[in-house]
């Protein structure tokens, strides 16, 4: 089907006499056709990419505008009296949590962009992320059915299904292919699991809980799941063109393991090899370390993942085998090197009864990446120190990307056609053209700030529309979008904004510019403390936006269901990303590079990517504060009371409605436990863990600063500017065109 038969069907559909759901469906599966046929054959070197989450959004939009296909469709309907907005109502597959997951979404559309081979393998998950309702200020969580209205975007290849074997069960692995359309269409092939009932639930839910042995078991059924069967698939695909010669499978295959959840995969490859084509241990082993690399993605202790070797016995007893052998072989590996006994022990990937996913990566796996410099280097310096000092070679940095075209493009077609007309169209095929505008930032302030207050606009009108909130006209916006997590910090937000507000009442802070906060956060649904945060701050809004004193100057609005597309419509209407995690604990960050990109200062810590950000848009562009790594470091060292940090009254008080009846936790004691959780710690950390209160005061006047700044609205608009200037660095196909070149070499 060529673009003249696809407007010709187009316009013969007859639209009228159809629902927004047959009609989605039907335009979807015409793209489909389109996109299809084009398809080319396989590469010669493949580079795959295994993610346990894939948050890849809203399909329509963006598939349409890869295939060009977007104006023509959005004129031909217009022409049948229909505005393209109303399929906004209907998919948003949330695949994913976070980070990580729209991560690898990313990846792929840099990759397809600049026609370069890398493949997603993933779990097509029944349910998705849960969908987020707020009831009494509470998150509840609902099923998020996101194949309700279908699933246009996905092929079954029924006849490409694979059989999982587990100790007690089998499980069929289905294959549906989501074309990933660009400069060349890859995949992303997400598999289904089907046959007994035990066997559909290992790809029904996104993180089904794991605090009970059953749920640990899922969760380990997941994770090998889906990544036997892409490794499967590759040897048997292997065998058919290239015969049972295993030595040439790294030249065909590149792996990239999106953090420890497909780490399993090693092992598989070693036990396919060993036991169904009979290579010696040592042989298969090699294979393995050519072909796999590993990112890992955060510190965070809780997340690096170990797996109970018994459990693992139970349930696979081969891959328990391979891993016990693997874990022989690293031992004498590293006592030939010299290790001591102790280092030996940091590195191994077996120790008192469990494995650990990440020390396995770090031991087999060609490279071992961080995702922002500052994180490489902590990896480096101290999580994989041990295997730092005898593999220097493995380690790399790849700093995170996002891509322009959801992120610019297609959120921000305002902003866009200011670029084309500031500096030409180039920047859409070669995003580091985007620097051109550092020449004309003079120019174009006057109509920057003009799309700046229509994506204002049209994003107060949608919080009108799903929250109820009523914003006014240009007012100043700063947002928290992201996972909440105590190290990100929203606690912290939700105090410096009762200080603003206090003041503003008292009269301390003069001259403030109304502005409205706008927080967006899921919680897991076990995690207790950020599911108080989210009820703490809707708390706050409830207060803040009911006082008729402070109305015209203050809002704080909690979007609830935070997901890909209202992302979509934040980032670009937000003038002031906030970005404050406790400096040494974001390992990247990517919502910041997104709001970079489409004009907004950064105020945040030195942390993650918020540095290369705000060394490449400069410092004066933006808000940092608070204590860096280093500083961190000192005040573990000597000693943190951060009971001293509470001794102003302005940081006492807003700190102190957690407990003195200002605001209901509607009797469940959790406001006491956040209260508790700063000033006297638990029994798993001491006081204040997130360095909140040490932060505070500075990030007060930093927010304070920006008001006043704002002030200046030329001067600010080149602030704003100067960030989109200089944000091509964090365009994913920067980071893609890294990984392309100097680890996969495709
Ligand atoms: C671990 C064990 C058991 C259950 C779940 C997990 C688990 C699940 C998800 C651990 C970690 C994750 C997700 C991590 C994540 O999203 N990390 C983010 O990755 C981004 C992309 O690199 C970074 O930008 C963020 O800084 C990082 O937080």
């Amino acid at each position: 089907m060529d673009k003249t038969q696809f407007t010709l069907k187009l316009k013969e559909l007859d639209a009228k006499n159809k629902n927004v759901i047959d009609l989605y469906n039907e335009i979807s599966a015409l793209a489909m056709e389109f996109g299809t046929d084009k398809a080319e054959k396989s590469a010669r070197r493949n580079a795959y990419y295994l993610s346990m989450e894939f948050l890849i959004g809203r399909s329509f939009y963006n598939n349409l505008m890869e295939l060009g296909l977007l104006q023509e469709t959005k004129e031909i309907l217009a022409d049948k009296g229909i505005d393209i907005n109303v399929f906004e109502e209907i998919e948003d597959a949330a695949l994913g949590n976070g980070g990580l997951g729209r991560l690898a979404a990313c990846f792929l559309d840099s990759a397809a962009g600049l026609g370069l081979p890398l493949h997603g393998y993933g779990i097509r998950y029944k349910y998705g992320l849960f969908s987020q309702a707020i009831q009494n200020g509470f998150q509840v969580e609902l099923p998020d059915d996101w194949q309700r209205f279908g699933d246009p975007w996905s092929i079954r290849r029924e006849d490409e299904k694979r059989l999982i074997k587990f100790a007690d069960m089998e499980v069929a692995a289905v294959p549906y292919d989501m074309p990933v359309f660009g400069k060349r269409t890859n995949n992303l092939r997400l598999w289904q699991a089907e046959g007994s009932e035990e066997a559909q639930k290992i790809s029904e839910y996104l993180y089904p809980a794991d605090d009970t042995e059953e749920g640990k078991i899922l969760r380990l059924r997941q994770e090998y799941f889906f990544s036997a069967a892409a490794v499967g698939e590759l040897v048997e695909k292997h065998v058919k063109n290239h015969g049972t010669d295993f030595n040439s499978f790294p030249s065909y295959n590149t792996i990239q393991l999106n953090d420890t959840h497909p780490v399993l995969a090693i092992a598989e490859l070693v036990r396919i090899l060993t036991a169904d084509y009979k290579i010696g241990f040592e042989n298969a082993l090699g294979v393995a370390e050519k072909t796999f690399s590993y990112t890992n993605h955060t510190v965070m202790p809780e997340a690096l993942e170990c797996w109970n070797a018994e459990i693992v016995k139970k349930i696979l007893p081969d891959v328990y085998s391979v891993l016990i052998e693997i874990h022989r072989k690293q031992t004498q590996d590293l006592t030939n090197l010299g290790c001591s006994d102790k280092e030996i022990s940091e590195m191994s990937l077996y120790s008192s009864g469990s494995f650990s996913m990440a020390n396995l990566a770090v031991y087999v796996g060609k490279t071992v990446n961080g995702v922002a410099q500052l994180h490489t280097e902590i990896l480096k310096n101290s999580l994989f120190k041990t295997a730092y000092k005898y593999f220097p070679d493995k380690f790399e940095n790849k700093t995170n990307g996002i891509t322009q075209r959801r992120w610019l493009m297609l959120c921000n077609n305002e902003l866009s056609a200011l670029i084309d007309g500031a500096i030409g169209k180039g920047w859409r095929d070669n995003v580091s053209e985007l620097e051109k505008l550092n020449g004309c930032i003079e120019q174009i302030t006057e109509s920057f700030t003009a799309v700046k207050s229509q994506k204002k606009k049209q994003l107060f009108d949608y919080i009108k529309k799903c929250e109820g909130v009523e914003i006014p006209d240009n007012f100043l916006v700063y947002s928290q979008v992201k996972r909440l997590h105590e190290y990100k910090r929203q606690l912290m937000t939700a105090f410096a904004v009762l200080e603003i507000y206090y003041g503003i009442k008292n009269g301390t802070v003069k001259n403030f510019i109304p502005s409205v906060f706008i927080f967006g956060a899921k919680s897991a649904p076990g995690y207790k403390r950020a599911k108080a945060i989210i009820k703490f701050i809707n708390e706050i809004a409830d207060k803040i936006n009911s006082d008729v004193q402070t109305n015209n100057l203050l809002k704080v609005v909690f979007v609830h269901n935070y997901n890909v597309s209202y992302a979509e419509k934040i980032v670009a209407g937000t003038d002031v990303s906030l970005q404050v995690s406790t400096a040494g604990l974001e390992a990247s960050g990517t919502g910041n590079m997104k709001f970079m990109m489409n004009g907004a200062v950064t105020c945040g810590t030195m942390d993650g990517a918020n540095i290369e950000i705000v060394e490449k848009a400069g410092f004066e562009n933006n808000y940092i504060f608070g204590a860096t790594v280093e500083d961190i470091e000192k005040l573990k060292r000597e000693g943190y009371s951060p009971l001293n940090y509470l001794s102003k009254p302005e940081h006492r008080k807003a700190v102190e409605t957690l407990t003195d009846g200002t605001f209901s936790d509607n009797g469940t004691g959790c406001f006491k436990d956040l209260y508790n959780s700063l000033t006297v710690g638990a029994s798993w950390h001491g006081a204040d863990n997130y360095f909140v209160l040490y932060d505070l005061e500075s990030y007060v006047n930093a927010l304070l600063t920006i008001n006043r700044d704002y002030n200046d609205k030329k001067k600010f608009a080149i602030k704003q500017l100067k960030n989109t200037a200089n944000s091509a660095y964090f365009s994913s196909d920067r980071t893609i065109k890294e990984y392309a070149e100097q680890i996969w070499k495709i």
